[in-house]
């Protein structure tokens, strides 16, 4: 008898039941279990009709994932799934919860399926790097055919029951007791003496002979650089070209190449550090979180704003603070104008739309937020404006209630200090747009308590953020990690690349854009305002005047002025080199007396990504990270850092620590700056022979 599987007879129905908590992971123990539970079905004279179905929250949300990378043990779910199919007794699939991956190929291995209209299924192996490799990539375009197959794989989207019987993949959708019309629905197919509907005997309906090369095309672009998408293509092409043994065959060729590559490992790594940056040691289940239920925000810019409408979005009131009238009417009409947009596209209705602005209300009076449970500040970044915010904020807030600081680079021990309750004090530090980007850095005060931290890491997952835990430190983990790579790019420039090449290097690394398309992005007048006001303020210690400089003098401002680094056609972000840049390159070099060299790409690459790892474990040293795979996070869903390569810390793993450090070395021989200075944990683990994971 299997711990995980069991099988009981109720009704004359036989049913197969999987509980393996929490997800119902079709490891090895529930693959033989399935198999157990099915003979003893098949032996079992009683049941006229098999019913497998999950235990707990779930039908099986998959393979267990923990186990690739491990031998494989047998049976294979493909071998356990086409048994199913084999059997000779009708079987039918009851789902609720998610069935997923290997879950709905099970589900496709039966005759009928039967689903709670809560429930949801699909094929999501693609964004762990791989292709469904129990049969889904022959059996669902047999069911719904070629082009709806390769949008529900490549895609990798679960779907509604609803839209899932529409489809012709589900056959009937309930609500309810699920076990009582599960027994039903197949006591009642039986009766009618249902046809056995085996999916691997259908023959594919493929719509058009260039099916699968528009599909290629269609997602060129957007799945740059990844693998698995364009296997997915190959094996559902597969399903239209071979019968189904030589296509199972040549889907399992494929999956195990995908298991083997270094993209599934990082993309495994990445699903796996997403749930584990939401744990927090020291902060526990019980720990008492405080509730949310109304948010203020001072600041309507565009910052502020698109915070708001995180909230907004996820049904949380929000009252938005202004100085002046016609910025918050500016504000307001921002927030329209953007949800509109999305509508426009078809991703909101206009109920949804007004729903969202119905919960926004503005207000020129702190003493207006005296009811909020929780404040973000989003105003102009300087420590004395912000610290005056804070202190009206002490004074109006009702006890309890959470300030936040959206600042990107300030101190927020010193935010804190400003107020009578440091311990309700933290920074949550969004990425812009901040209504887009997944990422918020949830900085942790000296003070901060746990409570504090508790309630807005949870309420990061509800707004539909990834919240990454963070300490105090200049420019906190991203930012702080992302200035030592604009350093080195613009020195690489200096000695002789060119912005176009340095940006090319990491783009065909798999970033979304290279180091100066980004400052133009940004804004080539944000940092030189910054290093204006240093040169003022603190001029022995200020940066040297460089090429940036020259060119946001000449107010080339970056995308936004149709000229920074690069030059930019009106309408189009493509970015261009720019002859202005060029000259003003050359000038700098020759006020510094810089012979410049040819610079390789593998120089470029290594500069760049190596001066990352390094900064990252400084950071792991300090503290400011817990843990590598925060860094990676942050690294993903702030800068879009590929997925396939798991992340700065993850990546330096999968070269080895020995070679980035011994390079690390190498450079700070050659330069003697500060950066290329080994940090003290990278030395150790290189000699250790061991990796960031290890830690
Ligand atoms: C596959 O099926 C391949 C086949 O085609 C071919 C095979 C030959 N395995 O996300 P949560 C853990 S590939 C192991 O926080 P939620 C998860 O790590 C698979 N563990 O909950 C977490 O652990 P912990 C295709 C898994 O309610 C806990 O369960 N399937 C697996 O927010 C709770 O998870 C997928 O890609 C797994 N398959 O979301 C589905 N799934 O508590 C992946 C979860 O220690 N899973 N865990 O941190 C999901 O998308 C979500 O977990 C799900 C629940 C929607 C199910």
């Amino acid at each position: 008898m299997s711990d995980v599987v069991s099988y009981q007879r109720e009704d004359e129905i036989g049913l197969i039941v999987v509980d393996n908590p929490p997800v119902n992971a079709l490891g090895h123990a529930v693959r033989q279990g399935l198999l157990d539970a099915l003979d003893q079905g098949l032996a079992d004279d009683g049941a006229r009709a098999l019913v497998v179905m999950g235990a707990g929250r779930t039908f099986p949300a998959g393979a267990d994932i923990r186990e690739f990378g491990q031998t494989p043990k047998e049976p294979a779910l493909p071998d356990v799934i086409n048994r199913l199919e084999d059997s000779g007794k009708l079987l039918i699939a009851a789902v609720h919860g998610t069935a997923l991956g290997g879950g709905m190929e099970i589900t496709l291995g039966c005759d009928y399926r039967l689903a709670l209209d809560s429930a949801r299924m699909g094929l999501p192996e693609v964004n762990l790097g791989l292709l469904p490799g129990a049969g889904g990539t022959q059996r669902l375009p047999r069911l719904i055919g070629a082009q709806a197959a390769l949008d529900a794989i490549v895609g990798g989207k679960p779907m509604k029951a609803g839209q899932l019987e529409k489809m012709g993949v589900v056959d009937k959708v309930v609500s309810g007791d699920l076990k009582a019309e599960a027994i039903a629905y197949a006591r009642q197919l039986a009766d009618d003496n249902a046809p056995r509907r085996k999916v691997s005997e259908l023959t594919v309906d493929k719509e058009s002979d260039t099916v699968f090369s528009d599909y290629e095309q269609s997602i060129a672009r957007k799945k740059r650089g990844f693998l698995a998408p364009f296997h997915c293509i190959k094996a559902v092409q597969a399903a239209t070209e071979l019968d189904f043994a030589a296509g199972q065959k040549r889907e399992r060729e494929l999956f195990t190449e995908l298991l083997n590559s270094p993209q599934s490992a990082a993309q495994r790594h990445v699903f796996f550090a997403e749930r584990e940056v939401g744990k927090v040691p020291g902060i526990a289940k019980d720990t008492p979180r405080r509730e949310i239920a109304q948010v203020g925000i001072i600041g309507a810019g565009t910052m502020g704003g698109g915070i708001a409408m995180n909230f907004l979005s996820a049904g949380i009131p929000v009252k938005m603070l202004e100085m002046k009238q016609e910025a918050l009417d500016k504000g307001v009409a921002l927030i329209r104008k953007n949800y509109e947009a999305t509508a426009k596209k078809g991703r909101m209705t206009s109920e949804q739309v007004e729903r969202c602005m119905s919960l926004l209300t503005s207000t020129l009076s702190y003493d207006d937020l005296s009811d909020v449970d929780l404040v973000i500040e989003a105003v102009f970044e300087n420590m004395k404006v912000k610290k005056e915010v804070f202190g009206e904020l002490d004074r109006v807030t009702k006890p309890g209630a959470i300030l936040a600081t959206n600042t990107s680079t300030l101190d927020v021990n010193e935010i804190a200090q400003s107020t009578r309750r440091p311990e309700d004090v933290i920074g949550m530090h969004f990425f812009s747009p901040a209504n887009v980007m997944k990422l918020l850095e949830n900085v942790r005060g000296e003070a901060t308590s746990d409570e504090v931290i508790a309630t807005v890491m949870d309420l990061s997952k509800r707004i539909g953020k990834v919240g990454v835990l963070v300490g105090v430190c200049y420019g906190f983990v991203g930012n702080r990690i992302l200035h030592k790579r604009q350093a080195q790019a613009i020195s690489l420039v200096n000695e002789g690349a060119t912005p176009a090449q340095v940006d090319k290097v990491l783009y065909d690394f798999g970033l979304p854009m290279g180091p100066f398309a980004m400052a133009d992005l940004a804004g080539l007048d944000v940092g030189w305002r910054i290093r204006e006001g240093l040169r003022e303020s603190d001029p022995a210690n200020a940066p040297e005047r460089n090429w940036l400089d020259a060119l946001a003098e000449q107010e080339r401002w970056g995308q936004k002025t149709g000229g920074g680094v690069f030059d930019y056609a009106e309408g189009d972000r493509t970015p261009r080199p720019s002859e202005v840049t060029a000259a003003e390159i050359e000038k700098y070099r020759a006020e510094q007396g810089i012979e410049t060299r040819e610079i390789s790409d593998t120089e470029i690459l290594e500069r760049c990504l190596y001066v990352m790892v390094n900064e990252g474990a400084k950071i792991l040293e300090e503290g400011v990270a817990m843990r590598p795979l925060d860094i990676d996070i942050v690294w993903i869903y702030g800068y879009g850092f590929p997925v396939y390569q798991g992340g700065p810390m993850f990546w330096a793993d999968s070269i080895g620590l020995d070679k980035v450090h011994a390079k690390i070395q190498q450079f700070h021989d050659e330069t003697g700056h500060d950066d290329w200075k080994p940090a003290p944990l990278l030395e150790r683990l290189a000699k250790e022979g061991k990796r960031f994971a290890d830690l």
